[in-house]
């Protein structure tokens, strides 16, 4: 009979958590202007073999005091028991009584003023890094390691279009984007009409050769974000295009929106949310059935619990997974429910750096069936900010899995070191949509009701 090795395969020896800062342009949202900075946290493990593995997710005070705290339970763990120490870690953080599936908030650690700590967003960064540090011991990509393996060589991405605020109008350092003529320099120019959204979507097509589109929408008046997206497809009449604008639209002014606009629509994102005491998928179950257009979501059925429900009410098509807050296990875990039942797996974003365009790839890469172009916030950031060596690229709207052990990145020390000196001296203010909003509409007040710009 055979017994279990110890140090079979090797040990994790050093974790570090780093948080990290980088600079994004003035996008609209329903929340206000994205500042000139972000913020994210990698974790890096170091194992006996002298590999390194990375993990990225969002940056928060709650997430990083969660993540340090974590490092005794994660130094000196065995990299093939990854799934033992991804236990450890939940029970460390919400105690023995943790449902493992639920998205239950690490309240534990929960700074006051954060809303968004899930313990999915703790548990993915170190997950992705085991991953990532078992794939290099084994000397396979990651998204064999994942769900039945691998199922594609290419990874369709999105053009996550934004309408821009004019950063001339604020003293705000954002990027100005001098160089050359096209992506690197609309990227960072206003962009507030439907022909000027066109002209970005063309743009990002010369650079990435996307055939698929999403426009952030809650910005301007609903039609107006609607004939926005009709001018993309005015230029691209074959591809696909989407509107997003967070829930922002009641039943009504969404139905009024995207009734009959199947030719322009391929599927509306959170067109309409909670209202009058239904909860948010009972509303977009009626929009559906008034409408016949497919709804994708990252707001309405975020978690196992809130997807039955979802599915029980028809209310989402497409629910949205990013691996970072579904753990990149349970974002392939629920790929492969959507591959059965009929639905169609995505993948939400934020901002980000290549890292997780790394962890994206690999969950779509092991993600059964027909999948729709994932999100990525990439372009946004690409060209002017990298923590790898050699980030993936994203090439005819798709991104190739690379075929290197792991998530097939190196980390880049160097540039790591400067973005957390740019966290240190901007990370405490990054990323607050309505302070950078107030440049523009000094009593600029968020109302998850009205379009953030044209009230
Ligand atoms: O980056 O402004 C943004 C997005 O609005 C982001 O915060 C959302 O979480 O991309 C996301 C979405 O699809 O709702
Ligand atoms: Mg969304």
């Amino acid at each position: 009979m055979h017994t279990i090795q110890a140090g079979a395969s090797p040990t994790v020896t050093q974790m570090q958590v780093i948080p990290v800062a980088g600079r994004d342009s003035m996008l609209l949202n329903l929340c206000g202007a994205h500042a000139p900075y972000f913020t994210r946290i990698l974790v890096l493990l170091t194992d006996s073999a002298g590999h390194v593995g990375m993990g990225e997710v969002p940056g928060s005070n709650g997430i990083l005091l969660a993540l340090q705290k974590l490092v005794p339970l994660v130094e000196g763990s065995e990299v093939a028991r990854y799934n033992r120490t991804l236990n450890a870690l939940r029970g460390a953080i919400a105690g023995a009584s943790h449902q493992v599936t639920s998205s239950a908030e690490a309240a534990v650690m929960k700074q006051p003023h954060e809303i968004n700590l899930r313990l999915e967003n703790v548990i993915t960064a170190v997950e992705a890094a085991l991953l990532d540090l078992l794939g290099q011991h084994l000397g396979v990509p990651v998204c064999e390691l994942l769900g039945s393996g691998q199922q594609r060589g290419h990874v369709p991405m999105l053009a996550y279009l934004f309408y821009v605020g004019d950063r001339r109008r604020t003293e705000l350092p954002y990027p100005t984007g001098d160089k050359g003529d096209g992506w690197y320099r609309v990227r960072n120019e206003e962009a507030l009409t439907p022909e000027q959204i066109a002209d970005l979507a063309a743009a990002s097509v010369d650079r990435y050769g996307f055939k698929d589109f999403k426009l952030k929408g809650g910005v301007m008046r609903a039609e107006d974000e609607i004939e926005a997206v009709a001018a993309i497809k005015r230029r691209f009449p074959q591809a696909r295009a989407t509107i997003d604008p967070n829930g922002a639209w009641s039943l009504a002014q969404a139905i009024a929106a995207c009734r009959g606009k199947g030719d322009i629509l391929a599927y509306a994102e959170d067109p309409c949310g909670p209202e009058d005491g239904y909860s948010g998928r009972e509303i977009m179950a009626e929009f559906k059935r008034a409408t016949g257009i497919r709804t994708a979501t990252n707001m309405v059925a975020t978690d196992w619990r809130q997807m039955a429900h979802s599915h029980m009410l028809g209310a989402v098509d497409i629910p949205l997974a990013d691996p970072h807050f579904w753990t990149m296990q349970g974002s392939v875990r629920l790929a492969q429910l959507c591959h059965d039942w009929g639905l169609t797996w995505g993948s939400h974003s934020n901002n980000h750096f290549d890292v997780s365009l790394a962890m994206f790839t690999h969950a779509a890469a092991a993600a059964p069936g027909e999948i729709t172009a994932i999100d990525t916030h990439w372009i946004w950031q690409e060209g002017q900010e990298r923590l790898t060596r050699e980030p993936l690229q994203i090439v005819g709207g798709q991104v190739a899995v690379p075929d290197r052990p792991g998530l097939g990145i190196e980390p880049d020390m160097e540039r790591i070191m400067r973005a957390h000196a740019l966290y240190r001296q901007v990370g405490a203010n990054a990323r607050d949509d309505a302070m950078a909003m107030r440049c523009l509409f000094p009593n600029w007040k968020y109302d998850p009701k009205k379009p953030s710009y044209a009230r």
